[in-house]
């Protein structure tokens, strides 16, 4: 087979003869694997990873801690191992105990790490919740294609002006792992991230429907660049991706339950107080998004962190069917 990217480090299209066009290589040796992960990826059965920014940056005490744990066990009701990933004192973690999980969602000296962060946190021996973004780069470097979140950054409103654009994005463009999310709330500006993503290259596939979910509510006014309807469309989509040479992630919007909903027209304005306190404040860069989630919970007196346990949990149960889709499509 011929593929574009031969380079010894292609992590994902092997591309040499005689093996799986999928055959994934050994997980880096920089990275710290549970057992169950491991053997889990050697023997090609369905993992998920899952970010820790959302545990340490995106939500309160207790609650946190309480949600990591529901996902990893949907994670598992759906027949996938899950794999929650951070740095813990400089090592990267693929797949943590209950302690570690404790510990990203209470101890203060855990810094939030995109991918520039990465190497600077590591190399100090440092505590880190990853990103989207720095959680890809660590899913992809362990073997793990699909990856389960709440809200991917994007670009900023106002980013004309600020070039606030998320490394979530460019990290689409580049590393091979499906990103299962509620969409993007419209902290950021919907319309520029979804024409962002076209330039990169990524796609973004409505779960389900036609428009692009823009995470407590169902509806952005925004449509879906495309659509799936089950786990193995998406599958299918992944392979065809990959198997083409064509490097990066994918975007899944999985449209948050209805019943679990804030219609667009309560939030909006929660959302616009949010960021005029923002403003006021002087908050900006990586402390953004983190200072908006945490008003907006304050401002909806904790309804907002409800709608997104909720979506979280209802992204775990895709995300385990699709694993587990893409897994038998590699076997098969
Ligand atoms: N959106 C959410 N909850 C989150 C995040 C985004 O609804 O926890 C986190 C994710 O980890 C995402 C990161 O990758 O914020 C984006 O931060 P930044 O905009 O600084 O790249
Ligand atoms: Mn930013």
């Amino acid at each position: 087979m011929n593929t574009p990217d031969t380079t010894p480090n292609a992590a994902s299209t092997a591309g040499q003869a005689g093996t799986a066009p999928h055959a994934e290589r050994p997980p880096h040796p920089a990275l710290t694997l549970t057992e169950e992960v491991r053997e889990a990826l050697a023997a090609g059965h369905p993992v998920v990873a899952l970010e820790s920014t959302i545990i340490s940056h995106g939500m309160p005490y207790p609650q946190n801690v309480a949600m990591a744990t529901e996902v990893e066990q949907i994670i598992r009701d759906g027949g996938a191992v899950p794999a929650t990933i951070a740095v813990l004192d400089g090592r990267p973690r693929v797949g943590l105990t209950r302690p570690d999980l404790e510990l990203l969602a209470t101890d203060q000296a855990v810094t939030k790490v995109s991918l520039r962060d990465l190497p600077y946190v590591v190399a100090r021996g440092e505590h880190g919740a990853t990103t989207v973004a720095a959680t890809m780069r660590l899913a992809a470097l362990a073997g793990i294609r699909t990856f389960v979140t709440g809200g991917l950054g994007g670009v900023h409103r106002g980013a004309q002006q600020s070039f606030d654009i998320s490394a979530d994005l460019t990290e689409l463009a580049q590393t091979d792992v499906a990103v299962v999310s509620a969409g993007v709330k419209s902290i950021l500006d919907i319309g520029l991230t979804l024409e962002t993503l076209e330039t990169l290259g990524v796609p973004v596939i409505g779960y389900g429907t036609d428009e692009f979910p823009a995470f407590f509510s169902r509806r952005s006014g925004f449509a879906a660049p495309m659509r799936a309807d089950s786990p193995a469309e998406l599958a299918a989509i992944m392979h065809t991706k990959w198997d083409l040479g064509i490097r990066g992630g994918l975007d899944i919007a999985n449209p948050i339950p209805a019943e679990d909903e804030i219609p667009a027209d309560q939030i909006d304005a929660i959302i616009d107080r949010a960021l005029s306190d923002m403003d006021a404040k002087g908050v900006k860069g990586k402390d953004a998004t983190p200072f908006l989630l945490g008003r907006i919970v304050e401002i909806t007196g904790g309804e907002s962190l409800r709608a997104n346990i909720a979506l979280v949990k209802n992204n775990a149960r895709l995300g385990a069917r699709i694993a587990a889709a893409y897994a038998e499509l590699q076997r098969g």
